[in-house]
């Protein structure tokens, strides 16, 4: 296939984009109605660079839902499953957000700036849409808004020193996921630890879109000692890691017991939230799950739409995001499949874009960090 991507006002454009276009991007997704690049042409080099320097993430269309006003505590709290009493300003939280069914439809980091202010920094859905029709449904004295901040991730083992580099070693002590609003050569930013890895990282909040090539290049030119390389969110260390891709790994109809988020949920909160019966029912499902997947044979390339899985010639399950991993030097997937089919080790049949293979159910994450960096590959 040899087709373009039409560049048009319906969808909008990164404070990044045109550095990211000079940067060589080769590739661009759509996600929250922005142009997100995914690709700089060299999948080996950009995972490798993450895995063993530092690479550097447009992902502006990880949107902002600011939430603001005297309700806004009570509206997070109702809006979302997780208990965030202990919350501090300042925090940063994975929040899962479900329907009432308890169908999970985003899983954004929560940002709580202050008690009556809130973001959440969104996956791929329509949550602006959502809040606002919750909201004045049930009353809650709130504005809600696009606030306009746009994330630049710095990934990899050498984010840290750079990191430290630029903003000085204070940095160094913030906490995973919390988040402090300071200013880097005039342009203010809010710097956070997190990021869509498991290799470590930062990722800082530009506030003024008009600055985005600065941020930018101050970042890049200060990154060139520690190899640092323009990249994406990188498709094959998240199946490695386990990390969830909502849409990609989740269909409408997905429950976040089913993807290994409950964890994250507090269905004894006493205060009610958005699905808590659902979800208190949902708990019991035995449904599908969804979980890792060796598969045999020789590499296998990302898979284009999810592959059926069948055993015995009846249909199991999907394979969700398949890579080769480069580390494990196998093919890997994550898949959901029939509850009764996760056990370690169950063989199913895959149908994927390049023939039958055969596969071997496992558990998630492939690898767990820390993780040593193979030596050669530096
Ligand atoms: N950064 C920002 N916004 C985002 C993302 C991000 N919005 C969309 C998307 N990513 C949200 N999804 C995730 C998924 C997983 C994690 C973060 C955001 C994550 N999970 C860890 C895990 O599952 O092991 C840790 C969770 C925990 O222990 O609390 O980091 O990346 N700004």
């Amino acid at each position: 296939m040899s087709f373009g991507i039409a560049i048009g006002p319906r969808e909008d454009k990164s404070p990044f984009f045109d550095a990211t276009v000079a940067a060589g991007a080769a590739s661009f997704t759509i996600y929250n109605h922005t142009y997100m690049p995914v690709s700089y042409g060299d999948p080996e080099g950009e995972y490798w660079r993450l895995i063993n320097a530092v690479s550097l993430w447009d992902v502006a269309a990880e949107r902002q839902v600011e939430i603001a006003g005297p309700d806004a505590g009570a509206m997070v709290r109702y809006l979302l499953p997780r208990d965030l009493s202990g919350c501090k300003s300042g925090q940063g939280k994975y929040v899962p957000m479900c329907d009432h069914a308890g169908r999970l439809i985003n899983d954004p980091v929560l940002l709580k700036h202050a008690e009556d202010k809130y973001w959440l920094s969104i996956a791929d859905a329509d949550v602006q849409l959502w809040a606002r029709a919750i909201a004045a449904e049930r009353g809650f004295d709130v504005e809600i808004r696009d606030p306009g901040a746009a994330p630049l991730a710095v990934q990899g083992p050498k984010a840290r020193p750079l990191i430290r580099d630029l903003f000085g070693d204070w940095v160094l002590d913030l906490k995973y996921f919390w988040f402090e609003a300071t200013s880097i050569q005039g342009i203010d930013v809010i710097v956070a630890r997190s990021g869509w890895s498991k290799q470590g990282g930062f990722e800082l909040y530009l506030l003024d879109p008009e600055r985005g090539r600065e941020l930018w290049d101050v970042v890049f030119d200060a990154g060139q000692s520690y190899g640092i390389g323009p990249g994406a969110p990188n498709y094959i260390e998240r199946v490695e890691s386990g990390l969830l891709s909502i849409g990609a790994d989740t269909d409408d109809d997905t429950n976040p017991f089913e993807v290994g988020l409950g964890r994250f949920l507090d269905l004894e909160r006493e205060d009610d939230f958005v699905g808590k019966q659902a979800l208190i029912q949902l708990k019991e499902d035995r449904r599908r799950r969804l979980v890792g997947l060796f598969i045999d044979g020789p590499p296998l390339s990302p898979n284009q739409h999810p592959w059926r899985v069948y055993k015995d010639g009846k249909r199991v399950g999907s394979v969700r995001a398949a890579a080769f991993s480069p580390r494990l030097q196998k093919n890997i997937a994550m898949t959901t499949l029939d509850f009764a089919l996760t056990d370690e080790g169950t063989a199913v049949e895959v149908d994927t874009e390049f023939g039958a293979r055969t596969g071997h159910a496992t558990t998630l994450p492939f690898i767990t960090p820390p993780v040593t960096p193979p030596k050669s590959e530096t």
